[in-house]
């Protein structure tokens, strides 16, 4: 199902909107390069081009195949082999004291391992590796264990290793508690809420409270729901489950199941809901504590049951589903929307390198090596610029919308929608119930040409232009009903973008009572308001790890001047400042954009006494969440408040979230209000937290699906007195026009390649035949010979 849907995700726009069009060999172009003749071969291997005739045309353009490179150093990032991640799968198994059962036999009084994957390593120790020749750091394996064969069952991280260059040994590999990540020191453990919300126990508690009132249920919208097979309704309800007073208690709602493959079951509410306090693992012991209906609390199964049939009850309509809920072609053919729309093409193929079983990238001036990790997704490490570090790590931290915290689970790529019919792709891996599964082709990279010139200007006697060509990799998450699509740009300026995008189901309310909270967008139907809020660290470490960050500000002023006869000017200046400490570093954008916030080094200034620095802006959508103190979220989210934060670096602070931070909302393992302890940021390594994301108010246009465009929000890094000028004159990839008399009397063009090559255009449907599910390795029982176990759904 998901693989359907995957493919169905909105097209992004690839345009072949050059800045400036390619050479062509018309009448004109001709005459243009005549005219250049006149002018001498200039220096530096500039050089004007005087071919009269139009130039050869090589058969075809290249294939788009990276340049094959080679890490300058080990990705510490780059997860655990297939080898390693066995061995260590293996190795637990034979640890007596963590009494496992293989996942497959696993059930809900069982231990089993959740998750092993490669433990990033402490910066002190990469930054010794990557610039002082310092030995690799050890490789050390984070596993998670769900110890559910207790009473008071308990996810728990641990360490495990040193893994050695061919896995674990027995006698020198050791687990320990993981704990120094973590704000809460509990041995890394965390209770779990959802030790029996896999398989029956909460299953059997909500369809035995439906089955009493299955009459309801047929009445109104002429169904049930009993956990069998021919259902038409279904129940589900709130994450994180309610956490007050010792108590757990959960909200579930009914829903109208899904008539076909279409997704569409957030779109089908039907206004009743129940709650039940679950608390503790023995279900004599849980309680059902009343029913909701239109506005109404009923707090027991007979007080709704004897409202319901008192005469005058009102009977609310059931959402039903249809084409207005589904994604596929709908409507009336639009003019011309059958020819193919215009495409992107790289004639000389792809412009990077990539190692590619190393994951490190080069572009231009950039390079970056790519991590990925089940909670977290991508990131990058290690993002140079001219060779210099400009972050240490860039990636996002957790995903939320108001009403659920999850974790994406990568989803795969759709070939020509989600990126450029010539992107490279690259797999990623992540571990599940002893096996690893391999995402095939889920990051992509390529090159692109904006419809808009970085640069452009026009006299009376010549014209410049620059091509705005920049380089993004991209990654798609699906996390619960929405898809998100992560790109992290560069762009020939030294400047980077972070950009995530957000399209999918929306989970929709009934629309009864609703009015505060939405807009009615269907007949039953209230599109539910909710926040989109995603936290991205930004290590930033501009030359040298002692950064400190500066605060400009344009403010309003009535100034005297020498000049100004005594009387005062109504004018604006700057006020400049720097974030002392954690006492004030947790800050918002400031009203009417009059605020910038830059990464500088007071240790390195530019030739004319300015620091030197990165600034960091919002593009769009830098957002925090509108609810404050939030009784859903406690302390599992305190990063979701501000729009901008920064902290000293802390190996102990690796991350802004846990995984598990909705087990225990009120003690959650990382409570990111604890970074926070008054420590000087002056000159020191700087972390950035930084928040992007929508306050979504679905209106019909999110019918069927919630879209890419109006859903998007980003950030820009971009160099601040950081080079003596703009690093993008650089690029040949630009002209000078010259004319007099309103003709043109030469054309620069710095050297860019000149010759034409015919592009072979396949219509993109052929390779989505080449989509496939996911590649799955058994780690145990691990057999290296025959690794290869199965090829799963896309999830
Ligand atoms: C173009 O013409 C100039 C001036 O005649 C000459 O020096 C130069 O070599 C020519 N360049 C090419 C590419 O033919
Ligand atoms: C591009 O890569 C594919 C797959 O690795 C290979 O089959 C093909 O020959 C390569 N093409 C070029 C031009 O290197
Ligand atoms: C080990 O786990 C099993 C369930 O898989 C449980 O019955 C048993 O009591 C556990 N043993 C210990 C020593 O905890
Ligand atoms: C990483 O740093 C933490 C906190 O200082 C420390 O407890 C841990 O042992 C370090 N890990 C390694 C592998 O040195
Ligand atoms: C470690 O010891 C266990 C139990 O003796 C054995 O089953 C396992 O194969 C050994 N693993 C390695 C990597 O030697
Ligand atoms: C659904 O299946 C059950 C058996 O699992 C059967 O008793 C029942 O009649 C079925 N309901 C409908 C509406 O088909
Ligand atoms: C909405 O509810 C009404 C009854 O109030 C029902 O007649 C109608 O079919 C429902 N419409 C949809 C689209 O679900
Ligand atoms: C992705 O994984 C597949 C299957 O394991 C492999 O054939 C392919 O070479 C991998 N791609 C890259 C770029 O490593
Ligand atoms: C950073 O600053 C501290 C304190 O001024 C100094 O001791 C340290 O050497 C500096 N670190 C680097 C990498 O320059
Ligand atoms: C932070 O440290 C700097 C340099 O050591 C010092 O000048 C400054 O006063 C300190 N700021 C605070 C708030 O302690
Ligand atoms: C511009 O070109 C036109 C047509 O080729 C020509 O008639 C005219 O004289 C040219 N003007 C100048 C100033 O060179
Ligand atoms: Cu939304």
């Amino acid at each position: 199902m998901r693989v359907s849907s995957s493919l169905l995700l909105a097209a992004s726009f690839f345009y072949a909107h050059g800045a400036l069009s390619a050479p062509s060999p018309d009448p004109k172009a001709a005459w243009v390069r005549q005219g250049r003749a006149r002018k001498a071969a200039s220096k530096n291997g500039r050089r004007w081009l005087n071919e009269t005739s139009t130039p050869s045309i090589v058969t075809s353009c290249s294939e788009s195949n990276y340049t094959k490179a080679s890490a300058p150093k080990v990705n510490v990032w780059g997860g655990l082999t297939d080898i390693e991640a066995a061995s260590v799968t293996q190795w637990l198994f034979a640890q007596p004291e963590l009494n496992l059962t293989v996942s497959d036999d696993a059930g809900e009084w069982d231990n089993s391992v959740l998750l092993v994957e490669l433990m990033h390593p402490n910066k002190t120790d990469v930054l010794s590796y990557l610039d002082n020749a310092g030995p690799a750091p050890p490789r050390y394996a984070h596993v998670v264990l769900d110890h559910r064969a207790a009473v008071d069952p308990y996810y728990q991280d641990i360490l495990v290793g040193p893994i050695e260059p061919f896995g674990v040994k027995n006698g020198t590999t050791r687990w320990v508690p993981l704990e120094y990540p973590y704000t809460r020191k509990s041995d890394g453990r965390v209770r779990n809420l959802d030790a029996d919300a896999d398989d029956t126990l909460y299953s059997q508690w909500i369809y035995k409270i439906s089955a009493t009132i299955s009459d309801i249920t047929l009445d109104l919208w002429g169904g049930v729901a009993l956990g069998r097979d021919n259902d038409t309704l279904d129940i589900w309800g709130i994450d994180p489950l309610w956490q007050d007073d010792g108590r757990v208690v959960r909200w579930d709602a009914f829903w109208s199941n899904a008539v076909d493959n279409f997704d569409t079951q957030t779109l089908l509410p039907l206004g009743l809901y129940f709650r039940s306090d679950v608390t503790g693992r023995d279900p004599s012991q849980w309680k059902l504590e009343g029913w909701y209906y239109n506005g109404i609390f009923y707090e027991t199964t007979s007080a709704f049951r004897n409202a319901y049939y008192t005469p005058g009850f009102a009977k609310l309509g059931a959402n039903v589903e249809g084409d207005w809920a589904r994604t596929d072609q709908n409507g009336p053919t639009l003019p011309l929307d059958t020819s193919h729309p215009p495409a992107s093409v790289a004639p000389s193929g792809s412009r990077f390198a990539v190692d590619a079983e190393s994951k490190w990238v080069e572009w231009m001036d950039f390079s970056f090596y790519i991590g990925y990790q089940r909670d977290t997704g991508l990131s990058l490490w290690d993002i140079r610029y001219k060779g210099q570090r400009v972050l240490y790590e860039l990636g996002l931290q957790e995903a939320l919308a108001h009403y659920a915290g999850q974790d994406p689970l990568q989803s795969g790529t759709a070939y020509g929608y989600d990126c450029p019919a010539y992107a490279t792709y690259l797999n990623t891996s992540f571990y599940v119930s002893e096996t690893t599964h391999t995402h095939l082709n889920s990051l992509c990279l390529f090159e692109f040409t904006a419809d808009y010139p970085l640069q452009r200007h026009s006299t009376s006697d010549y014209v410049s232009a620059t091509k705005n060509t920049y380089f993004t990799i991209r990654s798609v998450s699906t996390v619960g009903n929405y898809d998100y699509m992560f790109s992290y740009s560069f762009y020939m300026d030294g400047s980077i973008n972070v950009e995530v995008r957000a399209s999918g189901y929306i989970q929709s309310a009934y629309y009864a009572n609703n009015d505060e909270y939405g807009y009615k967008i269907h007949d039953n139907l209230s599109g539910s308001m909710h926040d989109h809020i995603l936290n991205f660290k930004a290590d930033f470490d501009i030359l040298g790890t002692n950064n400190t960050i500066a605060v400009v500000n344009q403010v309003p002023v009535s100034t005297v001047y020498p000049w100004s006869n005594g009387k005062a000017r109504n004018t604006m200046k700057l006020e400049k400042s720097y974030v002392e400490s954690e006492d004030q570093s947790r800050l918002f954008w400031g009203a009417n954009s009059a605020t910038q916030y830059s990464v500088i080094n007071k240790d390195a200034v530019n030739k004319y006494g300015e620091y030197r620095g990165y600034r960091i802006s919002p593009s769009l959508g830098a957002i925090h969440l509108t609810v404050e103190d939030s009784s859903n979220l406690a302390n599992a989210a305190r990063w979701a408040n501000h729009d901008v934060q920064v902290t000293k670096q802390h190996d102990t602070e690796p991350r802004a979230a846990h995984a598990y931070n909705n087990q225990d909302v009120h003690n959650p393992p990382v409570n990111f209000d604890a970074f926070f302890n008054s420590e000087n940021l002056t000159q020191t390594d700087l972390v950035l937290w930084l928040n992007l994301g929508m306050h979504h108010i679905p209106h019909t246009g999110d019918l069927p699906n919630t879209v890419f465009s109006t859903a998007h929000a980003g950030l820009s890094f971009s160099p601040l007195n950081y080079l003596e000028g703009d690093p993008s004159r650089q690029t040949v990839n630009q002209v000078r026009i010259e004319y007099g008399g309103g003709n043109v009397s030469a054309v620069e063009t710095f050297g860019q390649e000149q010759g034409s090559c015919a592009v072979e255009y396949t219509p993109v449907e052929v390779d989505l035949w080449n989509y496939k599910g996911d590649v799955v390795v058994r780690k145990f029982p691990f057999d290296p010979n025959n690794p290869f176990y199965e090829t799963d759904s896309i999830v």
